[in-house]
C-alpha cells in the first residue's frame, strides 16, 4: 500500500554533513521524497512529539540534543513506507542496529541517533500534520 511517512533527520546529521548521504538510503529503496524543510524545535512542538518519553529521566539530554542545531524534516511516501523507513533507519540504539541500516551506519549511541521515522501509519498522519500541516486526503 502507498503510505505516507514523517523523517526528521536530528541536529548531528546537520552537523556532520551527512544529509545528502542519509536521503540516498531513502532513495536507493525507490521512496520519495515528497516535501523538506529545515527548522530549530520549538520547547511546545519537542514536547508534544516526544509526549511518549517527556517523563523518561533521559528526556532532558534528548532535548538539549534534539535544539543544538536545525533538523531536517520530510514527508517520504511509497509502498508500506511506514514500515520500511523504520527498518531503514535501524534500531532506536545504533549499537544494536543491522549493519546497513542509517543508525547502524552513522549513529554513535543512543542519545545521537540521527534520525526519527515515523513508528506506525496513525502516527505518520499525526506527526506529518505538526510539521507540515493538514494535507489532501
Ligand atoms: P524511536 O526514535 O526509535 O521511535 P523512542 O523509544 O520513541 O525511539 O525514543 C525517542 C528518542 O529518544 C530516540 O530516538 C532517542 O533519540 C531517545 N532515547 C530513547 N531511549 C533513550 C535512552 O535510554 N537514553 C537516551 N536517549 C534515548
Amino acid at each position: 500500500m502507498n503510505e505516507h511517512t514523517l523523517i526528521i533527520i536530528k541536529p548531528d546529521g546537520l552537523q556532520r554533513h551527512l544529509v545528502g548521504k542519509i536521503l540516498q538510503y531513502f532513495e536507493d529503496a525507490n521512496l520519495n521524497i515528497d516535501q523538506c524543510y529545515i527548522d530549530t524545535m520549538t520547547d511546545d512542538v519537542l514536547r508534544a512529539h516526544y509526549s511518549q518519553v517527556v517523563d523518561k529521566p533521559f528526556f532532558p539530554e534528548l532535548k538539549t540534543y534534539m535544539q543544538s542545531g536545525p533538523c531536517f524534516f520530510a514527508i517520504i511516501s511509497g509502498e508500506n513506507a511506514v514500515a520500511r523507513v523504520r527498518a531503514i533507519e535501524g534500531n532506536t540504539d545504533p549499537l544494536k542496529a543491522e549493519r546497513g541500516t542509517i543508525r547502524s551506519d552513522f549513529g554513535t549511541s543512543l542519545n545521537y541517533n540521527l534520525v526519527h521515522g515515523s513508528d506506525s501509519v496513525e502516527h505518520a498522519k499525526v506527526e506529518i500534520a505538526r510539521f507540515f500541516g493538514p494535507q489532501p486526503a
